[in-house]
């Protein structure tokens, strides 16, 4: 069986371990989905690279990576991002050198994948092959595409924080937009977003082995990451609503609302910027039901959050992704809700 998943970073890799402990993968090691013959089931995500940024001249990749490094067993368990044993004496040495942004952690072993990327990029291999060329280190045991080959970062408008209370500086703007991580890491998502910009995104195409997954998948699965910054950023990138529109595939969301919660990072403060309410509900309506031209033929929301999305088939089950059982549980439970049997 073929499965797409599409993905953001922490929720999401978390989520594609359940999805490949669902299909009897094994959870680490070459046994790789990745089309290899022996296998009966193959796995691709279709990743975010909204978070992705340039920092100190080098290519950073966040999704990306917690999704290798989660799968590969590399990733910091405690943190969900970054690689365990980590060391930070690089970041050390550019705080000492006052070389901004100090706001963004860079480990010592981290920032060997990115000098890899970058090398790569700079030689002119698109994203897509640095990426695989990278998980042949790490064999995920899924096929990690990002969204798109181009560079489509997320952009936060924000108030001017350089303005003063009384608005003063006259020839300083309103406001101003700052990358996704700054407005998440620096200022922990705090300074009210009013909007969120795809930037790149009118020049940028859904990478083509994206477009062939999601079209030739058994099963569409839209991981329980964060509706705006993960999943919204995928969609936004051009080529993926038709892809998702066309597919033959049934497409399956899970909430990443639980009890009117997000379950990990600051999502209500993404939806509130839409003006979406931060329920299962509110997610579940902003994909919208495809029998309404919107996302999903099914949604599974937590046991307790029911609740109606017009075009699309509601379903409560557990969804607190506890330990790889309960994730593997969701993830058959969306397979059931699709319709198609894992045999
Ligand atoms: N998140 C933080 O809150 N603080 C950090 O310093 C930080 C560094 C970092 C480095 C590499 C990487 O791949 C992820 C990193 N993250 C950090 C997490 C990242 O901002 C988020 O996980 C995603 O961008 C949100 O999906």
């Amino acid at each position: 069986m073929k499965v797409t998943v599409l993905v953001g970073g922490v929720g999401g890799a978390r989520f594609l371990q359940g999805v490949k402990a669902a299909l009897g993968l094994p959870a680490i090691g070459p046994g790789r989905a990745g089309g290899d013959a022996g296998h009966p089931h193959q796995v691709d995500a279709v990743v975010n690279v909204g978070d992705d940024i340039w920092l100190h001249g080098l290519r950073v990749c966040p999704d990306l990576d917690t999704c290798m490094y989660t799968l590969g067993d590399g990733i910091d368990t405690g943190k969900g991002w970054g690689r365990a044993g980590e060391t930070w004496s690089i970041r050390e040495e550019l705080a000492a050198y006052e070389a901004e942004p100090t706001w963004f952690g860079l480990g010592d072993r981290d920032v060997a994948t990115h000098l890899v990327r970058t090398r790569m990029l700079r030689a002119g291999y698109p994203l897509s092959q640095v990426t695989e060329a990278l998980c042949h280190r790490w064999q995920p045991g899924v096929r990690l595409l990002p969204a798109s080959d181009d560079r489509v970062e997320t952009h936060v408008v924000i108030d001017n924080p350089d303005l003063g209370p009384a608005g003063d500086e006259q020839d300083a703007p309103p406001q101003v937009a700052i990358h996704f991580q700054e407005w998440w890491i620096r200022h922990k998502a705090v300074p009210p977003a009013h909007r969120f910009a795809s930037v790149g995104a009118d020049t940028a195409a859904i990478l083509p082995a994206a477009r062939a997954s999601i079209a030739e998948a058994d099963v569409v699965l839209v991981a329980p990451s964060n509706p705006v910054v993960s999943i919204g950023t995928i969609v936004s990138v051009p080529g993926v609503p038709q892809a998702l529109a066309a597919t033959p595939a049934p497409v399956v969301g899970l909430s990443p609302i639980v009890g009117g919660r997000p379950v990990r990072g600051m999502a209500d403060a993404c939806l509130s910027a839409l003006g979406v309410e931060t329920s299962a509900e509110g997610v579940g309506r902003h994909y919208g039901g495809r029998g309404e031209g919107g996302l999903l033929d099914g949604y599974l929301v937590h046991t307790g959050d029911a609740c109606e999305v017009p075009g699309a088939t509601v379903r409560e089950v557990p969804l607190l992704m506890t330990d790889t059982d309960a994730t593997a549980g969701m993830a058959r439970a969306a397979f059931d809700l699709a319709g198609v049997r894992v045999d």
